[in-house]
């Protein structure tokens, strides 16, 4: 997808649809998963949208995001197509990874998605790696690591900061913290109010954004975006909230159904970004219906993309994994051993 212009009216009602088609998705996901139509495991971002669309709105084709188990909203936003994105979902072989990745590996480098990591925290290093590629390369594009609140509790994150700051690499690591890691709240897991807080120990800029607002979630990834092209990396931590429970089944004991109504009716990004537009007149209640309709017509053309595709086969297992032209491995071999003949000792 291309850069949204979001102080333009133009621009807001783009957020608003990208925003409902990544709430169409997730729900579409839940409802087809609850139905046993979805292998595996599925973790849904209902409630984050204006962090996807406010990150990936400032983003062009060119740069890269890397994302963790809850990557569906990251990858819609993006651009990735829904037919295909549900479909590597339902296991099919018109999926970006053929249906042998599934919800938790979503990957397409067409569209600057490297890929959903489920090893909790790996979405930092591999941005690092590709913000490496560009300052190597002096490219134009920037690499974003989404990092949940959990994540920052790895020791691969902290590797990965202190890399990508050292460097000065064109690197945003955008930190969701939806107070939850799995059934751990925020405050059992850190003894900090702000992750960003943490910023200052890699010497680089820390902001904490209100991750319900995505226009504020755009400005300040657009300033994050120049300051990685000018100098290097920056934290964001985007204050969020999940509405489904860690994964499809959760049964949350950790939490009130009271906490998560308050936070539907109060807090809703996409609610209250509608209500802003519609008294501010830049959408009509027709404008409205017609972008709920657009994405719902989407959606459902999805699910029939999905359905109707063929299963990946099992001999696919091994398609990928080895190298066509693979270097003659016993040629490398006989060349080690002539060469360690004359290392000699040191
Ligand atoms: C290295 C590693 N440790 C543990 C897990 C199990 N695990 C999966 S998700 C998760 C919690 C992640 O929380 P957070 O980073 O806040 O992301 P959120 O689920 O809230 O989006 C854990 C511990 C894992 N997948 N990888
Ligand atoms: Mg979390």
């Amino acid at each position: 997808m291309t850069e949204i212009d979001i102080h333009t009216d133009d621009g807001k009602i783009e957020a608003l649809r990208r925003m409902l088609l990544v709430r169409e998705f997730e729900d579409t996901v839940q409802d087809r998963f609850a139905d046993g139509e979805i292998p595996g495991f599925v973790h849904l971002s209902q409630g984050q949208e204006a962090v996807a669309v406010g990150v990936c709105g400032t983003l062009t084709v060119d740069d890269y995001i890397t994302s963790t188990h809850r990557a569906h909203g990251h990858s819609i936003a993006k651009g990735l197509d829904p037919d295909r994105a549900l479909a590597e979902l339902y296991a099919k072989e018109t999926g970006y990874c053929d249906g042998k990745g599934g919800s938790m590996h979503v990957a397409s480098l067409d569209e600057g998605m490297l890929g959903a990591q489920p090893i909790v925290g790996a979405s930092a290093p591999l941005a690092v790696g590709a913000g490496l590629t560009a300052q190597y390369e002096d490219a134009d594009w920037i690499a974003v690591a989404f990092v949940g609140d959990g994540a920052t509790a790895a020791g691969q994150v902290h590797e990965a900061f202190n890399l990508a700051a050292t460097w000065g690499l064109p690197v945003v690591f955008v930190i969701e913290n939806n107070r939850y890691s799995e059934g751990m709240r925020f405050d059992e897991q850190h003894n900090v109010d702000d992750l960003v807080d943490m910023a200052a120990s890699y010497g680089v800029p820390g902001e904490v954004v209100d991750g319900q607002d995505v226009e504020a979630v755009h400005d300040e990834m657009a300033e994050a975006k120049e300051r990685a092209l000018d100098d290097g990396p920056t934290l964001i931590e985007a204050k969020t909230y999940r509405y489904r429970g860690h994964f499809e089944g959760d049964p949350q004991p950790y939490r009130t159904e009271e906490e998560v109504e308050e936070w539907k009716e109060n807090r809703d990004p996409i609610r209250n970004y509608t209500e802003e537009l519609l008294e501010e007149e830049i959408l009509s209640e027709a404008d409205h219906e017609a972008l709920r309709s657009e994405v719902e017509a989407v959606m459902e053309e999805a699910v029939t993309f999905a359905r109707e595709s063929e299963e990946a086969p099992p001999s696919a297992a091994y398609d990928d994994v080895f190298v066509e032209d693979a270097p003659d491995v016993e040629a490398h071999r006989s060349r080690l051993a002539r060469e360690e003949s004359s290392w000699g000792t040191y």
